[in-house]
């Protein structure tokens, strides 16, 4: 076995292996040094919820998918951490909602867009956009780098999905009146709090559930998507992910630790 290869009897192996695809994203410099402690954060979360996808996260998950479907410019946006974890995954659920991809990053270089740029191609990427900076537009309601954004993408967009986000960003685009979707194991952050739609999962488990579902709804009528968002409400999903921790540490503290760390 290779120094950093995952022994599969690892108790924690499937921990260990998306921390090891991280860390590679941050060897060919996809991934910031940042996005490594974001990773550790998020890590955290996933303990307290159990490192599964509840049933809350799999309502999010479905009106996360009426509402791209039904947007008239949906745009998934792609940092160092997703492009490091999901990249087929981000390509196959473009593909299947029709959304569009683009790279945009908090900690942004040229040479990081075109690493992550690589990434999204080789796992089947066609049209990226977030890269031509003729097409460079900036939103002053943002303040970090994330400001620069594509006119044909997020500057036009009415739905974007942005997993792992800074709540700066969430809450510029909620004021421009776009629909923002959101991938976060943690539902305190201000991003789960500010966003449209809010999943609590990790992005790992997310995305395939995205996708299956994406290839369902599809065929479903526009009507049937908007009666989806109709019965969603995101703030009551939202205190439901918060109570379903704190249920979670309750049980286990009368329990034992027999469930922990799995
Ligand atoms: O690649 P860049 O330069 O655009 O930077 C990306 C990061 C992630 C570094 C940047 O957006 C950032 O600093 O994000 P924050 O503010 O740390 O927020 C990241 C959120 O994602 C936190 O609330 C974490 O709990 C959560 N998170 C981390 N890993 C995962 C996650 N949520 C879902 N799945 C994960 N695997």
């Amino acid at each position: 076995m290779q120094k950093d290869e995952v022994s599969p009897r690892h108790p924690r192996a499937t921990s260990l292996r998306i921390r090891a695809k991280l860390v590679h994203g941050f060897k060919i410099g996809v991934t910031s040094p940042f996005g490594l402690f974001a990773h550790g954060r998020g890590e955290a979360f996933d303990y307290l919820i159990g490192e599964i996808t509840t049933d809350n996260a799999k309502r999010a998950i479905k009106a996360a998918v009426a509402r791209l479907l039904l947007g008239e410019n949906s745009v998934l946006s792609v940092n160092g951490n997703v492009a490091a974890l999901v990249p087929e995954g981000l390509v196959k659920l473009a593909k299947v909602s029709g959304a569009k991809l683009e790279i945009n990053l908090y900690h942004r270089s040229k040479e990081r867009e075109e690493a992550i740029a690589r990434v999204l191609r080789d796992a089947g990427a066609k049209e990226i956009y977030g890269l031509d900076s003729a097409f460079q537009e900036t939103i002053p309601e943002i303040h970090s780098e994330r400001r620069v954004v594509d006119h044909r993408g997020l500057f036009i967009a009415d739905v974007t999905f942005v997993p792992l986000e800074d709540g700066d960003r969430t809450e510029g685009l909620v004021r421009l009146g776009k629909q923002v979707i959101t991938v976060d194991l943690n539902p305190l952050s201000r991003t789960a709090q500010m966003a449209s739609i809010t999943i609590v999962d990790n992005v790992v488990r997310a995305v395939p559930l995205l996708i299956s579902s994406a290839r369902k709804l599809r065929k479903e009528p526009k009507k049937a998507l908007q009666k989806i968002l109709d019965n969603f409400d995101n703030k009551q999903n939202l205190a439901e992910a918060i109570q379903l921790i704190n249920e979670r540490l309750h049980m286990l503290a009368k329990t034992g630790p027999s469930d922990i760390g799995r």
